[in-house]
């Protein structure tokens, strides 16, 4: 359908979604608030897109993923699938001269990301992954401070990500499935975040790891073979020297999405916790101290992203929220700090390989940067 978008006025952005579940339900609520119009939804059958279609209050819904990529008159794609079928998603997206917002894990394997990083590099258009975890504004925070040496030198590095949605074997999803969600489960989906933030916010990198995990059910209620990972626990060296320690876990009762991290410098310690996303703790030898989000006591990245005064909490919408309206400010020319693209989600597919290469042999691993990767720019 050719669009005559012509206008002298500029147009709002047309965005799509692929997929019909809670995660598009979250990315277009994000992609309405950034302005962008809901013009349409694929997903597995006309009937399902259809019902989501209004759900989601969708201009159209759409009979097949490729009619929706297809159409002239979407201008940003955001792929809400299963992982193992991201890159199909992605690389029709990008071809088609579309720009892509893709759920995390980008890919199942280093390959796959790395072919989607170089396609997005080709198509110049902009290709980004959710770790919305770094647009809380107390993160921002603590990255401010550790990066203006507040911290002083960092000497340890330590986080945790546990949920329990997959506490019983009767607990059962897509993602149990290595064919649908890849080798990898609790850490592609879970850990992928927390490195993510740890890296983030230290401003450092992970070089080195020590991986153990653990998979409790051989079956569970839908998936008779499960070979995908219930928890992790690995340890790790750092770029700049410092020790660092992850668990990882969809099996710890009473914790739904407990991202913990906590970073040690010679001066004092930044700990986050994002199931209490307003506040920031300032450990110190002497006086400790928990900082309440404040927009005019924050550094500015910080303020930036307080969307609300002091006392109206933000929480995990808005951190989504400003994710997509970062991601629509670069289609628009202008590129803000910390915004997460696919060479993110490269660097989290090298992690998880070498997590999962650590578990099954027991040794240490070294982890390649993404500049060392083949053909990667
Ligand atoms: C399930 O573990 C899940 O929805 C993840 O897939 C998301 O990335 C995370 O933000 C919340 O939990």
């Amino acid at each position: 359908m050719e669009n005559d978008r012509t206008t002298t006025a500029p147009s709002r952005l047309r965005a799509g979604f692929v997929g019909a579940g809670f995660m598009a339900e979250v990315h277009s609520r994000a992609a309405r608030a950034a302005g962008a119009e809901i013009a349409g939804i694929a997903s597995s059958s006309p009937s399902s897109a259809a019902r989501a279609k209004d759900r989601l209050g969708a201009e159209q819904a759409y009979a097949s993923v490729q009619d929706l990529i297809q159409d002239d008159g979407i201008d940003v794609i955001h792929v809400c699938t299963p992982n193992a079928t991201h890159v199909a998603f992605a690389e029709a997206a990008l071809k088609a001269g579309k720009h892509v917002v893709c759920e995390k894990p980008l890919a199942t394997n280093v390959q796959d990301a790395t072919h989607l990083v170089e396609l997005a590099a080709t198509a110049r258009t902009v290709a980004t992954v959710p770790f919305v975890y770094r647009f809380h504004p107390m993160v921002r925070e603590a990255q401010a401070r550790i990066a203006s040496g507040q911290t002083g030198r960092i000497s340890t590095i330590q986080g945790s990500y546990l949920q329990d949605w997959l506490l019983s074997r009767n607990d059962d999803n897509w993602r149990v499935d290595a064919g649908l969600g890849g080798p990898s489960r609790a850490f592609a989906d879970i850990g992928s975040h927390l490195c993510d933030l740890l890296e983030f916010v230290s401003g450092d990198r992970i070089i080195r790891v020590g991986a153990l995990s653990r998979t409790l059910f051989s079956g569970r209620a839908k998936h008779k073979d499960v070979q995908t990972e219930d928890l992790v626990a690995a340890v790790f060296a750092t770029e700049n020297g410092t020790v660092g320690s992850l668990l990882v876990s969809q099996v710890a009762p009473g914790r739904k999405n407990r991202l913990m991290i906590e970073i040690s410098g010679s001066e004092s310690t930044v700990q986050f916790d994002q199931e209490s996303p307003e506040t920031l703790w300032l450990g110190k030898r002497a006086g400790s101290q928990l900082l309440v989000r404040d927009p005019g006591a924050l550094s500015p990245e910080a303020a930036r992203l307080s969307v609300l005064p002091a006392g109206h909490p933000q929480g995990y919408q808005d951190a989504f929220n400003a994710f997509v309206a970062d991601t629509y400010a670069a289609i628009d020319g202008e590129l803000r700090a910390g915004l997460p693209t696919f060479r993110d989600g490269l660097r989290s597919a090298v992690l998880t390989e070498s997590i999962v290469e650590s578990s099954k042999c027991g040794e240490w691993v070294d982890v390649p940067g993404v500049n060392q990767l083949e053909g990667v720019q």
